[in-house]
């Protein structure tokens, strides 16, 4: 996997800008919710170190990865967020499913992105064991979670300096 020689909660603090006042969608799947309530909370906890009030972190369950797309659109129609995150984890050793659903919810987000003008983060563990998305799920390669925090900060500062 690409992210086997990059822990995925290292990085450089002093290159994420403050996420105080920003508002964060987090849409979470329910398949495999061990991994998926690890990646939330490191999400949340990233964006609590930046500076994010709690009260600014909005989630919402889907029943599974598909229906990541259908739940940051209408978080996105709110025209209430920063950056929303999609949280998700689907093991290609288990699901035959594998590509039908990591195919529809790549390209769902990234027409989210373009549709709404808004950062939809791709959050969602693509591993091919349940061991590879434990180990990035706050394992050995950190966690998932914290790296779409990060994104989600990054790109919300990036689209405030530009549209200002
Ligand atoms: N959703 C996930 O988020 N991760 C999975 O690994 C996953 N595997 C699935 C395997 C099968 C055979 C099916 C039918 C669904 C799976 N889903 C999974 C759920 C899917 O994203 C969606 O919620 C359902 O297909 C809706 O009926």
């Amino acid at each position: 996997m690409s992210s086997a020689l990059k822990n995925l909660s290292h990085y450089d603090s002093n290159a994420v800008p403050s996420s105080a006042g920003m508002r964060f969608g987090v849409v979470v799947s329910e398949w495999n919710t061990e991994i998926t309530e690890a990646l939330f909370e490191g999400a949340r906890n990233t964006f609590l170190k930046f500076g994010t009030a709690e009260a600014d972190i909005i989630r919402r369950d889907v029943p599974g990865s598909f229906e990541l797309t259908l739940g940051a659109q209408l978080l996105a129609e709110t025209e209430q967020f920063d950056a929303i995150i999609c949280i998700g984890v689907v093991i290609q050793g288990e699901t035959k499913h594998f590509d039908f659903i990591c195919e529809a919810v790549g390209q769902g987000i990234t027409n989210l992105n373009i549709k709404y003008n808004l950062p939809v983060i791709f959050g969602v563990l693509t591993p091919n064991t349940m061991q590879q998305a434990l180990d990035r799920a706050g394992g050995v390669h950190g966690n998932k979670g914290d790296e779409a925090a990060i994104t989600a900060i990054k790109m919300a500062a990036l689209k405030r300096e530009l549209e200002n």
